[in-house]
């Protein structure tokens, strides 16, 4: 016999050792995904349904810790999929089927596009969000006229370099920042708005907390606001997105840019942050934002010290489990100067491999100041993850037999 480790953080290696061995590409790809391994925390379990899901997991052959009210299941996700499936389902777990539902249906058909006003973005590749920042103190001299000329200037940089969407911020979210009243945010953001859609840049995206400013940068032809509270600044603002049909992306943060580094306080940041986030896009859909058109940041920097930034980088897998496409904006920011020692303006190479590593883990958009360094990273990063066979057409879907977790093919 002769033995070879295949790699398993994917489902690639699997399926092309089956394909190799004449297996079809469509068994092959369920074969490798339901083979996958899964783990999946717990919380809020019962006596009796940890009972239930130890007996469940002794005749299933999975894993299963547990300790009071939690327990912490490890299976291969084909071994997890009855747990979701009502008529599969052992006594005593109905609460987890929904859940679980949810989640093994996002991991095996995530998210692949994202749609905004006007238009559908494919997120099959990465996706650069250029930042173009005209608040005062990025754009220190002259009037509203140089800000818009040098905004302009920056967008078509952004855009030779790589960007897909350009995101306008008329508002300093610094610790100490000044506020800014939506009156002066509308005066410095509209005009750059409208400039950058007359001349074809874009689509738009405005990073704004305020309804009044969102309300205006939809109206001069912004396609998604950008908001760093997570909705939880202004309550009318994901009323203002879904009346306008733009695209959302809600930030992870707590309290206020002045109050948020008090609050950077966890057990475990991944699983806080991905349960705080998941709330915040239940208040969006709520609200009538379409799940298509919500897109979810766990906001490095934002009520998290460096060590707990590291930590959600690298289990930011956690974050993707929640089925909305996930965006990431590590551009620059102090955790990066905390590993490299790299001052603000020397941050872009370290950005564009926090950028790579962010890809792999399943964040598809990224928020960046440079797009060059980021934009070859992620081009070696997207070459380098496995292809997901696209879906085919209506027919060969409805011919297509059923998956591990009772889909059709991805
Ligand atoms: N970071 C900043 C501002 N807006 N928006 C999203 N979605 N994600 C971020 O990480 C984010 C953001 C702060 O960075 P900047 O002041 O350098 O723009």
């Amino acid at each position: 016999m002769k033995l070879t480790a295949l790699a398993a953080h994917t489902p690639e290696a699997v399926r092309a050792a089956l394909a190799a061995r004449g297996w079809d590409a469509q068994p092959a790809w369920f074969a490798a995904t339901g083979i996958q391994s899964l783990v999946v925390l717990l919380d809020d379990v019962t006596e009796p349904e940890r009972e239930a899901l130890v007996r469940w997991g002794a005749k299933a052959g999975a894993d299963v810790l547990t300790g009071a009210g939690w327990a912490l299941v490890s299976a291969a996700a084909s071994r997890l999929a009855p747990l979701a499936r009502p008529d599969r389902l052992p006594a005593g777990l109905e609460s987890l089927a929904p859940e679980l539902g949810r989640f093994l249906a996002s991991y095996a058909d995530p998210p692949r596009r994202w749609e905004i006003a006007g238009r559908t973005l494919a997120l099959d590749h990465p996706v650069l969000i250029g930042i173009v920042n005209v608040t005062p103190d990025s754009f220190s001299d002259g009037g509203r006229f140089t800000t818009v000329d040098r905004a302009i200037e920056q967008a078509e940089r952004l855009v030779a370099d790589g960007c897909e969407i350009l995101d306008v911020g008329g508002e300093s979210t610094r610790p100490g920042a000044a506020p800014v009243a939506p009156a002066d945010e509308i005066a410095r953001v509209v005009p750059v708005v409208e400039q950058l859609v007359q001349r074809g840049l874009g689509p738009v995206s405005v990073d704004t907390r305020k309804a009044a400013v969102a309300r205006a940068a939809l109206a001069a032809g912004a396609a998604v606001i950008n908001d760093v509270s997570g909705l939880a600044f202004d309550p009318d603002l994901a009323r203002v997105v879904a009346e306008g049909g733009a695209g959302v992306i809600v930030m992870h943060m707590r309290g206020t840019p002045d109050t948020m580094d008090g609050l950077a306080v966890y057990r475990h940041v991944a699983a806080e942050v991905a349960a705080e986030l998941g709330a915040a896009a239940a208040r969006a859909e709520r609200a009538g934002v379409a799940r298509e058109r919500i897109v979810v940041d766990p906001g490095f920097g934002f009520a998290k010290g460096p060590e707990q930034n590291f930590r959600l980088l690298d289990e930011l897998a956690t974050v993707v489990g929640l089925g909305y496409p996930v965006a990431v904006g590590p551009s620059r920011k102090r955790f990066l100067g905390a590993a490299t020692g790299r001052p603000v303006e020397d941050r872009d190479r370290a950005t564009a491999v926090a950028c790579a590593l962010a890809w792999e883990r399943g964040a598809r958009l990224f928020r960046v100041h440079d797009a060059a360094l980021a934009c070859e990273a992620l081009r070696v990063a997207g070459a380098t993850t496995s292809p997901v066979p696209t879906r085919g057409d209506r027919d060969r879907e409805r011919e297509a037999p059923l998956g591990w977790n009772g889909t059709s093919a991805p």
